[in-house]
């Protein structure tokens, strides 16, 4: 299709721009890291959605060298941050099942550590629960390339998927994401954090750091907080900022 078409040349046309959303540490109440969010500004003026155009990458094969940029920016961006002083904040960046299960991603993520100098674990790959199930076995092999190169990894929208506990203990994982929906349920029924706290709870007798995304209100927060919950992101400290936007909510977040 058309859009197809425009994919095609949006990398060479550099048409595509990060922005980043701030996630904040409940114990020392400061942001101590950022989740990279790729956007499309189509030639038509119109901004395309990473929901309508990361299918298609991802059919066409396109997605390989879309999430090399995405990697290699996020990588440029965080170093840069690091120079500026902010020397242990963390970039999050979300791959697709598709990069997950390409040969190249664990040497890439490797050179790209050296190349900008960044310590491993400062970099984190957000892979997605329905992604990891789908094919366990790969999973595992690519998730433990992966993380030789000393990134973290986290399981993003976690919930909305099935996973097997079992396998969830073998798995190389550092992070719980838990999905907004379970955050945005929160408030809907009550203050109900049934789902909220049993992913927290499965998450520390895992011996993984938990962070609930979709944080939009004072009350929210308190709930997590009071779940133990490590992390938080969303609308309630920020949408998906420019960098000189980030930059000046680190400088007031110090
Ligand atoms: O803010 P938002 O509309 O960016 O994100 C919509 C969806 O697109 C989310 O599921 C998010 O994980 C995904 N997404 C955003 N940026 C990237 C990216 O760089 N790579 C991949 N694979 N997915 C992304
Ligand atoms: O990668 P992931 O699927 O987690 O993508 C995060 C998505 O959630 C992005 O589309 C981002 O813009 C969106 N988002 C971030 N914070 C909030 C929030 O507080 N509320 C809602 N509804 N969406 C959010
Ligand atoms: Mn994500
Ligand atoms: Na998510």
């Amino acid at each position: 299709r058309e859009l197809q078409n425009d994919l095609a040349e949006a990398l060479a046309r550099g048409e595509f721009h990060l922005v980043y959303q701030p996630q904040i540490d409940y114990q020392l109440k400061r942001i101590t890291g950022v989740e990279a969010l790729l956007r499309w500004a189509h030639p038509s003026g119109k901004m395309v959605p990473p929901d309508i155009f990361i299918p298609i990458a991802e059919q066409n094969g396109s997605i390989i060298a879309i999430g090399e940029w995405v990697l290699d920016q996020a990588c440029r961006q965080l170093s840069e941050w690091h120079q500026q002083g902010f020397s242990d904040l963390r970039m999050a960046v979300n791959l697709s099942t598709v990069q997950l299960h390409h040969a190249g991603l664990p040497g890439v993520i490797s050179n790209l550590l050296s190349s900008h100098r960044l310590p491993p674990e400062t970099l984190e790959l957000e892979v997605t629960e329905t992604g990891l199930m789908e094919d366990i076995a790969a999973a595992t092999d690519n998730l433990h390339s992966l993380r030789r190169s000393g990134a973290l990894i986290a399981i993003d929208d976690f919930g909305t998927g099935y996973s097997s506990l079992s396998y969830l203990k073998s798995l190389p994982l550092d992070k719980i994401k838990i999905d907004k929906s379970f955050v945005r349920d929160m408030a809907a029924f009550e203050g109900d954090t049934t789902i909220v706290r049993a992913i927290i709870q499965l998450g520390k007798s895992l011996g993984m750091l938990v962070i609930a995304e979709g944080v939009e209100t004072a009350e929210q927060e308190r709930y997590l907080i009071n779940e133990g919950c490590n992390e938080g992101q969303g609308y309630y400290y920020s949408k998906p900022v420019s960098a000189p936007e980030l930059t000046a909510l680190l400088k007031q977040s110090l």
